[in-house]
């Protein structure tokens, strides 16, 4: 007797094709993919500033970002080694809230972090509702190994983008390529059209 495939349900690579960029699949689990080691360090150490071309530097300490208004996201990622993860489950700051009264005339910002990554942006990928600082993820505190305390989340670009332990965001007049942008990956990373590396 053939068995229908449809009587044992959905599998995994039968995901919506609208949502999962050429090239992926979809992950149950979520990998931890990290260039160095997890930095630890007190929450009355960290801040989050907004530096470069700005009128006077921005800081929120844990405790005032804690304070800024929240929102709640599920959102798919997508990490250029292939895995893609959907409806994940966030809750962050949005940057448009960072960047509220922040007049600039810088075009990019590159994302720095507690370890010393860094990660390109246009600022226009940070601003208009596609970009958090992430410090939940499924309802609980973010995981150290996830970025916790905070993360950048970028969903809309290759997975990279979206820099753990990130303390900050300094907004440059020209695009300067991060860690991984200067190591072969490409400058601006949309999964839809598949620009993984140099040249894609
Ligand atoms: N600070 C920092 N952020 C980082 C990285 C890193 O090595 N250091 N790796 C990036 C890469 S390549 C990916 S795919 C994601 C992985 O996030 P995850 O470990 O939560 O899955 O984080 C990105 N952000
Ligand atoms: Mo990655």
């Amino acid at each position: 007797m053939p068995i229908s495939r449809g009587f044992r349900g959905r599998r995994r690579d039968d995901a919506p094709s609208d949502r999962v960029p050429p090239g992926q699949y979809v992950a149950d689990d979520f990998p931890v993919l990290s260039a160095g080691p997890t930095p630890r360090n007190p929450l009355d150490e960290w801040d989050l500033t907004v530096t470069g071309e700005v009128d006077g530097l921005k800081r929120w300490t844990w405790d005032e970002f804690c304070a800024l208004p929240t929102e709640s996201v599920t959102v798919d990622i997508h990490c250029v080694t292939k895995w893609s993860k959907l409806d994940s489950q966030w809750e962050g700051v949005s940057v448009d809230t960072l960047l509220d009264g922040v007049d600039t005339s810088a075009e990019y910002a590159v994302a720095f972090c507690d370890g010393g990554y860094t990660t390109n942006l246009p600022l226009e990928d940070l601003t208009g509702g596609k970009a958090w600082i992430a410090f939940a993820y499924d309802g609980e505190p973010l995981d150290p190994e996830h970025g916790g305390p905070a993360r950048l989340l970028v969903p809309h670009l290759y997975f990279w983008k979206s820099a753990k332990w990130v303390r900050g965001l300094r907004l440059t007049p020209t695009d300067e390529p991060g860690f991984w942008e200067q190591n072969g990956y490409h400058i601006y990373g949309d999964p839809w059209k598949e620009q993984r590396y140099w040249g894609d």
